[in-house]
């Protein structure tokens, strides 16, 4: 009988090794924070995102990985927008004409004759059972509000004009108590505008 010999079958599984690390590797840690993918829910980060409150501090070295403080202006010129409807259940893709999962979105309308930009966002969620409250800051790239016109601001997924995402394993989607959502809006150099909302009791359902 003609065995391989034990140098040739260790030398071959290194190579497999080796071969197979780089995917492992991003597989463990996809967002490249130094928090494990498996460890994030457990922190109750992103696994996509390596910063997930915004506050500029990354995950693993985050004191508070789900709380920012609030770096919005709040001193300028009146706002040139206002909030219209503002969700953060029984959302509806208008697009597709379907209900959508739920999540935070904010209608902003631009009665003024030329085009937003610059906005960014600060909202937090308390859990209204056990009193904890997170706080996240986005800078809302791209997002563009055409003059006398509207558009909506989504905090869900990131895959579409106006989406923006929100945090996987937040207690918005982990915890089914009642929530307080405050917002605060701001498109840059002005003041920024505020809303508050109540979610009810329950999950944050699929769709509803
Ligand atoms: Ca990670
Ligand atoms: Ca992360
Ligand atoms: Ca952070
Ligand atoms: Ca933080």
């Amino acid at each position: 009988m003609n065995l391989p010999s034990k140098t040739t079958m260790t030398a071959t599984i290194l190579v497999i090794g080796l071969a197979s690390l780089p995917a492992l590797a991003t597989e463990a840690d996809l967002d490249n924070d130094g928090v494990p993918n498996v460890a994030e829910p457990l922190l109750f980060t992103d696994p996509l995102m390596a910063d997930t409150d915004g506050d500029g501090v990354g995950d693993l070295e985050d004191q508070d990985p789900v709380f920012a403080e609030n770096p919005i202006a709040t001193a300028g010129p009146a706002a040139p927008f206002t909030i219209g409807e503002a969700l953060v259940e029984d959302n509806f893709d208008y697009a597709l004409n379907r209900d959508a999962p739920d999540h935070l979105e904010l209608q902003i309308l631009n009665p003024g004759a030329t085009d937003l930009t610059g906005f960014s966002i600060y909202y937090t969620i308390t859990d209204l059972d056990v009193g904890t409250t997170e706080g996240y800051f986005r800078s809302l790239e791209g997002f563009t509000v055409s003059a006398a016109g509207e558009a909506r601001i989504h905090l869900d997924d990131a895959e579409a004009d106006g989406h923006f995402r929100a945090n996987p394993n937040s207690s918005y989607a982990v915890s089914e108590a009642a929530k307080l959502v405050t917002v605060m809006v701001s498109a840059e150099g002005f003041a920024p505008v505020t809303v508050e909302i109540n979610k009810d009791a329950g999950g944050a359902e699929a769709a509803d």
